[in-house]
């Protein structure tokens, strides 16, 4: 079994039953074990500021899938949940992503591992502290790397 971390993100229609709905996709899937699952934030949009506000959140998980594998895996349920994928950084149903997967780091056209932005992103960094503070992405915890971004409009709900 590995640790691995997922961020989940809605912005369109039922957020939180999409992202619940995630949750039971994910938990459904053989090979994936849900651990831990920080609350719901509401986010400010980042990158494509013209939409509708996120509803985002972070699940730690035990997998014996490979990263290509529980990648597919994520793009599976995103897929069951009605994605259809338009502009890039633009309003989605489901958006799922590997955030770290165990020490590993993977860079290829598929998969970049830890995430490209994990260490940008209070979106991201917010759910995940709530459930792994002391995770290591990039060189630094999840706490070091938040301490240094605006964190302003990111409230549980
Ligand atoms: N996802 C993006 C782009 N911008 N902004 C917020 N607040 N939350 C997201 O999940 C998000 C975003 C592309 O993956
Ligand atoms: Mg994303
Ligand atoms: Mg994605």
């Amino acid at each position: 079994m590995t640790r691995a971390y997922l961020g989940l993100g809605s912005n369109v229609g039922d957020k939180a039953g999409h992202l619940a709905a995630a949750t039971r996709g994910l938990t459904a899937t053989p090979g994936i074990r849900v651990v831990a699952r920080s609350s719901d934030y509401r986010t400010p949009p980042w990158g494509d500021i013209d939409q509708d506000w996120f509803l985002n959140a972070a699940l730690a998980i035990e997998t014996t899938l490979r990263p290509h594998d529980l990648l597919d895996a994520c793009l599976g349920v995103e897929k069951d949940l009605g994605r259809i994928r338009e502009r890039r950084w633009g309003p989605r149903v489901i958006d799922i992503d590997v955030l770290s997967y165990a020490g590993a780091e993977v860079s290829d056209a598929r998969l970049v591992l830890p995430h490209r932005y994990v260490r940008e992103r209070a979106f991201v960094l917010v759910p995940l502290a709530e459930i792994a503070s002391d995770l290591v992405v990039g060189g630094e915890t999840v706490v070091a790397a938040l301490a240094k971004l605006d964190r302003s409009g990111i409230v549980p709900v």
